[in-house]
């Protein structure tokens, strides 16, 4: 191992990781630019196994995405719609009481809830997604709506973020998913996603979603235009916030998927390159109790491999993801949990399954 780490020059990173120093921005370049996946792999490996032993997570869940229309149309997403559209279309709240009858046979624990930024849905359809979910299966935890979401609905409601977070969270909300954050570069927002909340905006929602209480995600989009200082700066906004409120819970890579999108020219990442934002995400983010590899985003024998490199949860069952497969996911769009915990076994590791918050619920 001494000569992999001396071949990458990473013998000095190896050190401030067992002395527990924090990784410098210049570390984090070294590691992002490294052609040595197999030392990358190792050190993040090895913060993945201090933090969380050999547990890899994962939970059952279901995703609804209640409307596709969107006013920000952000470049990058395939999803979100013109009102106008063909493809556009908005449940109603009886479609979603649906959706949740359809699943009360399945032991879903969880349910990941978001949409786009609508133009003209009322503050009151937010409060009753929440509420019907919560009548038809009172047990689920809701995970919902992004910062982005959540700011577009204090609008609505005429009243403070943390005011509208006591509303929803009395409506149901549990926690907040890690979306919309893309990468908070005001020159990448301004080039992919021009209408939509600032970087420092989505950190003010999220430092008031702490406040209040709430756990939350983050994400990060990469693959597009992003340079590895601009996807540093993204990590290291996030270790500060985090070090402030203590608050986030996963950090999600989201490998950029470019069909369909106003960004198609670009090429679909690389296993090494999502390798990479896995390693070096666990490595800077030492202050994020877990990494999730997404599977529907990297893939599911990717995301198995990704259980070496740093990632410690695999997400879930996930039942009908919309997002990335209509910017041409090519992976299945729900797994059994038998094949989640078959990947996991394969990888090593031992399956712990979760639930929203990381409470151990069954052991496999
Ligand atoms: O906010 C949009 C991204 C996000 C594309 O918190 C795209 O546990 C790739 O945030 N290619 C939604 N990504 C998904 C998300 C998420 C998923 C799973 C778990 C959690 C969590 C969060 O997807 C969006 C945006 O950043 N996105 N378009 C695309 N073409």
């Amino acid at each position: 191992m001494e000569t992999l780490l001396k071949d990458a020059g990473f013998e000095d990173i190896h050190t401030k990781l067992k002395t527990g120093e924090r990784l410098t921005l210049d570390d984090g370049r070294r590691l992002y630019t490294t052609s040595n996946i197999i030392a990358l792999g190792y050190l993040a490996n090895m913060v993945r196994e201090r933090i969380n032993g050999n547990q890899a997570f994962f939970i059952y869940n279901q995703h609804i995405n209640y409307s596709n229309i969107c006013t920000n149309l952000c470049k990058f997403c395939a999803f979100g719609k013109d009102k106008d559209s063909d493809l556009a279309y908005e449940m109603d709240i009886d479609q979603v009481r649906r959706k949740v009858r359809e699943r009360l046979d399945e032991p879903i624990t969880e349910i990941h809830m978001v949409g786009g930024i609508h133009p003209d849905l009322p503050y009151s359809y937010y409060l009753d997604l929440l509420r019907v979910i919560k009548e038809e299966r009172p047990d689920v935890h809701i995970q919902a709506f992004t910062c982005v979401e959540i700011h577009h609905l204090a609008g609505l409601a005429g009243k403070s973020v943390g005011d509208t977070l006591e509303e929803l969270k009395d409506a149901g909300l549990g926690s907040l998913p890690g979306g919309g954050a893309e990468v908070f570069s005001p020159r990448i927002r301004r080039i992919t996603c021009e209408k939509k909340l600032s970087g420092e905006g989505w950190i003010e929602v999220t430092r008031t979603a702490h406040r209040h209480g709430l756990r939350t995600n983050a994400t990060m989009l990469y693959g597009h235009i992003e340079t590895i200082d601009e996807r540093l700066e993204h990590l290291e906004i996030l270790r500060r916030t985090q070090d402030e409120t203590g608050g986030f819970l996963a950090f999600i890579p989201l490998a950029f998927h470019p069909q369909n999108t106003g960004m198609s020219e670009h090429s679909r990442t690389t296993g090494v390159e999502d390798l990479k934002n896995i390693a070096v995400a666990r490595l800077m983010l030492d202050n994020f109790p877990h990494i999730k590899a997404y599977w529907v985003m990297i893939g599911p024998k990717l995301a198995q491999v990704a259980l070496s490199f740093g990632a410690d949860d695999m997400d879930g069952t996930v039942k009908e993801e919309v997002i990335t497969h209509m910017a041409g996911a090519d992976t299945e769009q729900a797994l059994g949990h038998k094949t989640l915990i078959r990947l996991i076994r394969e990888a090593g590791r031992d399956p712990v399954e979760r639930d929203t918050l990381y409470t151990t619920l069954k052991t496999y």
